[in-house]
């Protein structure tokens, strides 16, 4: 059968066993579009059914999270964690704690994270967990008791050598240290079963920096390629959390200037650059909307609806809040603004329509799964000096970050163009990181 007709089958397989889940669909139609020849010049993937495989996590887990709130009343909310693929190592991904969380969110990112944490070179397998459990507005007592809750169920799943979770989208250090002790009290062991931690007890310097600043490795390594730089250039980064701050942080450190950031109500305009330790206080200390930057900054601006920020003229769009946040309407309007490149900091952020627009218009498109992995990376890095005893410098965590961004930057283009795709990165990271899984899954038999 020719390999498009594969292709075509498995994903009419995958909307048939899962329905509703639009965001799995999206991701894995994604990598699917990309494989064809790889599935051409590697026939043993087609015969031993790895497409199938790959798409079907190894295990769904489903749970009750009941907690009580500050009045006494009694909550129940629903937690996950999909252990997708452990090929190449443990499960390794993050949780998320957002009102929009359902099984289909949690399976497109445990499916990207397959992929992802390939690239990184380690040794990590692909999970991702999280709830629907809603962070905004609730007191930091019940933010504990609901970790609380969360990793009393969860403890039973996990283990430094099993599946280790990490932060995502609601979930920072803060969170990590709630859920990291209740596992240390169930358990009796004190593991790197979570990355993310706090400094002094078992986390890695350069994880909260992380994923940003690998975002902004990654891109500057692609702008050398086209022999520019970020400096001199001007960037929107959506989003206000922890990717986002991060990749702001870097892109100043080399010489560019971020003109806007944004929250899920709106965006900040300054045309002299966002002023980083008035975000910084904002978002990590006080826990407010961006729209106090305005109070603050007395010339930036603010608007409602986060969309907006993408009518900004920059040189550069580094997409950090969430999936889908970025559409087809949003890419011309970039393009048309004359942005050269744009970085996914966040999940697939980018609509699969606005990724054609940017690669249609030769705009340098860099997908979360090569982009964002900085994270991820430096969390194997945490598991390493876990198992090691030893925590390493800034400096030393900090280089191999860097080393890292610059090899998936190296094997995305090379895939790509070994498969008669070049520049395109899309292609090239889905290529590059399928094929290490694939070669594992048929090396450990039926697996
Ligand atoms: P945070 O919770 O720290 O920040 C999320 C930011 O995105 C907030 O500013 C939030 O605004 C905004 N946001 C969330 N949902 C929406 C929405 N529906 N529309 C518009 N804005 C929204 O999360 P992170 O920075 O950690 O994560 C951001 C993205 O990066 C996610 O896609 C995550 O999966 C991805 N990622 C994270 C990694 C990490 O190490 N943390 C690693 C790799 C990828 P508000 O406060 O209003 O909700
Ligand atoms: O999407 C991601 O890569 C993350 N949220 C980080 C995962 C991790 O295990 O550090």
């Amino acid at each position: 059968m020719a390999a498009n007709k594969i292709t075509q089958a498995v994903y009419e397989q995958v909307l048939s066993r899962n329905p509703g889940e639009p965001e799995f669909h999206q991701a894995v139609k994604e990598v699917l579009n990309s494989i064809g020849p790889v599935l051409e010049k590697n026939p043993q993937y087609v015969e031993a059914r790895i497409l199938e495989r790959i798409v079907e996590p190894e295990r769904q887990l489903i749970f009750r999270v009941p907690w009580q709130d500050e009045k006494g009343d009694f909550r129940v909310n629903r937690g996950f964690r999909i252990e997708f693929n452990s090929a190449l190592g443990p499960y390794k991904g993050g949780i998320r704690f957002h009102p929009s969380v359902y099984l289909g969110i949690i399976k497109f990112l445990g499916f990207e994270q397959i992929l992802k944490n390939s690239l990184t070179g380690l040794m990590m397998g692909g999970g991702k967990g999280g709830s629907d459990f809603d962070p905004k507005g609730k007191s930091k007592g019940e933010v504990m008791r609901f970790c609380q809750s969360f990793m009393t169920e969860l403890c039973r799943h996990i283990g430094p050598d099993t599946d280790v979770p990490a932060g995502d989208i609601g979930v920072g250090g803060r969170e990590i240290g709630f859920m990291f002790g209740q596992y240390k009290r169930i358990r009796n062991e004190f593991t790197g079963v979570l990355t993310g931690k706090g400094l002094e007890w078992g986390g890695s310097l350069v994880r909260t920096e992380a994923t940003g600043y690998g975002l902004v490795y990654i891109m500057a390594e692609a702008l050398k390629a086209k022999k520019k730089g970020l400096d001199g250039m001007t960037v929107a980064v959506s989003g206000s959390g922890n990717v986002a701050i991060y990749a702001t942080e870097k892109v100043h450190q080399l010489g560019g200037k971020v003109v806007a950031m944004s929250d899920s109500n709106g965006f900040i305009y300054d045309p002299a650059g966002i002023n980083l330790d008035t975000v910084k206080k904002l978002k990590e200390v006080e826990r407010k909307r961006i729209k106090e930057y305005v109070s603050i900054h007395k010339k930036a601006k603010y608007a409602d609806g986060c969309n907006g920020i993408w009518n900004v003229k920059c040189d550069v769009a580094l997409p950090c809040a969430t999936q889908n946040e970025l559409d087809e309407a949003a890419a011309k309007t970039l393009v048309k603004n004359g942005c050269l490149a744009v970085g996914e900091g966040a999940n697939m952020p980018c609509t699969p329509e606005a990724a054609d627009v940017f690669i249609d218009s030769k705009v340098m498109f860099l997908p979360g799964k090569a982009a964002n992995a900085g994270g991820v990376a430096v969390s194997g890095l945490e598991m390493a000096q876990n198992s090691q005893r030893i925590p390493w410098t800034f400096e030393k965590a900090d280089s191999e970050l860097k080393i890292i961004m610059q090899t998936i930057y190296k094997n995305a283009s090379q895939a790509a163009e070994e498969y008669g795709c070049k520049g395109n990165f899309v292609v090239g990271a889905n290529i590059a990181g399928f094929t290490k899984v694939a070669n594992a899954m048929l090396a450990q038999g039926l697996v």
